[in-house]
């Protein structure tokens, strides 16, 4: 361990505004305070590597759709999942130890905890890979010199998708597949347009992010199948990496990103995705406003999947509604969930905002569909299913499709290319237009706005973020606040505590615009009355 600790001090924790929270989904902050938590995190998913009895665990070090200089790291478990909840204190404790000293002793408190010796260390294996961030460089050089002092096992993919990595690290536990053919293959399985002349081209906006390098790879293999044409594929300049472009930057601003502009959608559908390609949006010009987009964002590709899944199951003659499980979160439009309640027959399942928490209901189910309304989600299959689907003694062309539909979609977290394949599969099986998709239901107006306070962790709320248990008064009064606008038609509203900003959040539903806004607002001066202004 004398070796590791030489490594730590080369990397010593800096200036840090607080200590480090696991947050939503991994530690995110400014790239050049991470390079001491990328050289921590990599002897702590060794442990964890040989703690779960995994083959390999993986680390990817990206920030998502945050600025370019911002960076992050996202933990990757033995089974291709995120880090189990369970482990998130742990790390925190790691990245937090104040010397190098207080860090190797912090790990070797891990290691007595869940018996892993340090000769055990020598047997893990740790993937990495990282975006197109500069800082990412000094992130993974510092993991790998971490782990080598170790002497685990590093596998360096270098400048790979989220999703990418993800699997890499399932395919080592369980499938030994290779991430493009796997899904270019299934892709040609279920893609089945109506004629050459319904195909339409796929105009995808990769927000100068990683996506871009992936999507050209799929656009290659698919050559002749589908036409797939990247924007915003500028990874050589950092500092346009997500900006004015990607899914975040549509869904928030609902406007066109950079190098889009309405286009005739019968001929050319408009996708955004983010800059670790994990989340995806459609985007369709408005009908009654011209130049402006219409969304179709994380809630409507749930409602599309949850209908093609329903009609394979009712051509496959299987009957699983009740194991059919749909997840949404709290910021998903009560419009889609009066659809998938009241049109589909599908009860939601609430849960907090984040794929962990998402994905861990989804698998509660023989299948279960995620999205959140932000364009992050997928569909999983359990492997009983599965393998019913594999051993039916009278198969259909309906078990073929939801098989390939379970090697298309990414059955570790949300991929936003393969899931916007998926979107062009079903658009194709069902005939329909995007404007089609659109008008399945109408969205509610909402309104979100964020509220700087000085702790907005003080803020607490119940376990599926709809209410503040504390300060228990501010519910009270958003209650009051919301009553005179229920009493004109369906309205709600929620705050929490961000977990990757410093903020709380507001969201705000009700009958018209103005009335969103409004309430926004009231709540927002609640907020503030009960955790004070910063
Ligand atoms: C992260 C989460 C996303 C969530 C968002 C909420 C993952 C991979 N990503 O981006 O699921 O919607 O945080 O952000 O879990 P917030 O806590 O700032 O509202
Ligand atoms: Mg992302």
């Amino acid at each position: 361990m004398e070796a590791l600790r030489a490594v730590f001090e080369l990397y010593p924790l800096g200036a840090r505004p607080k200590p480090w929270s696991y947050g939503t989904s991994g530690f995110r902050g400014p790239g050049e305070t991470l390079i001491s938590v990328a050289c921590r995190m990599g002897p702590f998913m060794a442990i964890r590597c040989i703690a779960a009895k995994g083959p390999c665990t993986g680390i990817c070090f990206t920030a998502s759709h945050n600025p370019s200089g911002d960076n992050g790291l996202k933990q990757i478990d033995v089974t291709g999942e995120m880090l189990p909840e369970e482990w998130e204190p742990y790390a925190e404790a790691v990245t937090n130890a104040a010397t190098s000293s207080d860090c190797v002793k912090s790990l070797q408190d891990l290691m007595e905890k869940f018996a892993v010796t340090a000769d055990m260390l020598k047997s893990a294996v740790v993937h990495l890979g990282r975006d197109t961030r500069p800082t990412g460089i000094e992130m993974t050089a510092a993991c790998k010199a971490a782990l080598e002092a170790v002497g685990a096992q590093v596998i360096d993919y270098g400048i790979v998708t989220t999703p990418q990595l993800h699997v890499t690290v399932e395919a080592s536990a369980d499938k030994g597949a290779d991430y493009l053919s796997t899904t270019v293959e299934a892709f040609k399985i279920l893609y089945r347009p109506s004629s050459p002349q319904s195909i339409p081209e796929v105009l995808v906006d990769c927000s100068n992010g990683v996506g871009s390098l992936r999507m050209k790879d799929f656009a290659e293999r698919l050559q002749g199948v589908l036409k797939l044409t990247a924007v915003n594929t500028d990874v050589e300049i950092p500092t346009i990496l997500n900006e004015k472009c990607g899914a975040d930057f549509v869904q928030k601003e609902l406007k066109w990103p950079t190098g889009m502009q309405a286009r005739d959608s019968t001929c050319c559908h408009q996708v955004s995705i983010d800059g670790d390609a994990d989340r995806v949006v459609f985007m369709v010009p408005h009908s009654s406003s011209p130049g402006s987009l219409a969304l179709l964002d994380g809630d409507r590709i749930l409602v599309l999947f949850a209908s093609y899944i329903r009609s394979l199951l009712d051509k496959a003659g299987l009957s699983l509604s009740s194991r059919l499980v749909v997840v949404q979160t709290a910021y998903a439009n009560g419009g889609s969930t009066n659809y998938l309640r009241d049109t589909l027959r599908l009860p939601v399942t609430l849960v907090p905002t984040g794929v962990k928490y998402c994905h861990a209901a989804a698998k509660e189910g023989a299948i279960g569909i995620f999205f959140e309304a932000n364009g992050h989600g997928t569909v999983l299959f359990s492997s009983s299913f599965l393998k019913m689907l594999r051993e039916d003694p009278a198969p259909t062309t309906a078990h073929a499709q939801l098989l390939a539909l379970s090697q298309l979609l990414s059955q570790v977290c949300g991929d936003a290319i393969t899931d916007m394949l998926a979107v062009e599969v079903v658009l194709a099986a069902f005939g329909w237009t995007l404007e089609t998709w659109l008008s399945l239901y109408t969205d509610l107006p909402s309104r979100q706005l964020k509220v700087t306070v000085p702790d907005p962790q003080r803020l607490k709320t119940c376990w599926d973020q709809t209410r503040v248990v504390s300060p228990e008064a501010l519910q009270t009064e958003i209650d009051q606040a919301v009553k005179p606008y229920a009493a004109r038609g369906p309205a709600r509203c929620f705050v929490r505590p961000s977990g990757t900003e410093p903020i709380v959040r507001v969201y705000a539903e009700a009958t018209t615009r103005e009335e969103c806004d409004a309430l926004a607002e009231e709540v927002k001066l609640l907020v503030t009355k009960h955790l004070g202004i910063k």
